[in-house]
């Protein structure tokens, strides 16, 4: 996240972090590569690029849930889960100009029985357009940058008109949203690809984009480009077997 700042514990309960499995010793921290968002007890959404066959298989990572300050490792608030299975949106595909499509849910092994706090999703097809957002993630706070921050970053950007994201990027439909800051100071980066976008609706919290990509970061004319949830919800919906969707 560049220009953002500190998250309150707890604020963004439902946020997660994908963390690579490996050898390193459990006192090192170890950064996630990913974030994403618990949208039922069992069900992550992220970003296919996260998660993409030729890259990740479920046992290489873990999900963990509710997160705030990586450096805190007495902290009990945040649980991890293993995945049990990826789900890859059907039509995901990748052009040299952008992507489509981006999109995975990760089933959770053993998801718990209590109910952890779930981020709500737009109830039907919506027009964010002029609307404030926030975007959140543990990416870099500086384009380049090698170290990510180890406490959760927000930042609020705006949602801009598809005809403007049109300006900015090649190929751009309904299923993309474009979101940035027209100073260029704000913006998603590097490591918060799979997070999600929020706008507050009626008093909560609701998810209307996943952080996909762009050019560079925080750039001036270049807005950070979402996958457009709103335009996805049947196929989300079809993956939560048991689970509703914690609508608006
Ligand atoms: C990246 O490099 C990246 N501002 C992620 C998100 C955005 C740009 C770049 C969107 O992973």
């Amino acid at each position: 996240i560049v220009g953002g700042e500190d998250t309150e514990p707890g604020e963004y309960a439902w946020m997660a972090a994908l963390i690579k499995k490996s050898s390193t010793p459990p006192s090192s921290t170890q950064s996630p590569f990913c974030g994403g968002s618990l949208i039922s007890p069992g069900h992550v959404l992220t970003a296919a690029t996260c998660v993409r066959e030729d890259r990740q298989d479920p046992s290489s990572f873990l999900v963990r849930i509710g997160e705030h300050d990586f450096a805190n490792t007495s902290e009990t608030e945040h649980r991890d889960f293993n995945v049990a299975r990826i789900h890859i949106h059907p039509n995901f595909t990748e052009r040299s100009w952008g992507l489509y499509n981006d999109l995975a849910i990760l089933e959770l092994d053993n998801p718990s029985e209590d109910e952890p706090a779930t981020v709500c999703l737009p109830k039907k097809a919506g027009e964010f357009k002029g609307c404030g957002a926030v975007v959140t993630g543990w990416g870099v706070t500086q384009e380049g940058e090698m170290t990510q921050p180890l406490i959760l970053q927000q930042v609020r950007v705006d949602v801009y008109s598809q005809e403007k994201c049109r300006e900015s990027y090649q190929g751009i439909t309904n299923t993309h949203l474009c979101a940035g800051d027209e100073n260029g100071e704000k913006d998603s980066c590097q490591g918060d690809t799979g997070g999600p976008l929020l706008v507050g609706l009626e008093g909560k919290w609701v998810q209307v984009g996943i952080v996909s990509y762009g050019i560079g970061c925080a750039w001036p004319g270049y807005p950070g480009v979402y996958a457009n949830v709103s335009s996805h919800l049947p196929w989300i919906a079809g993956q939560l077997g048991p689970y509703t969707l914690n609508g608006t």
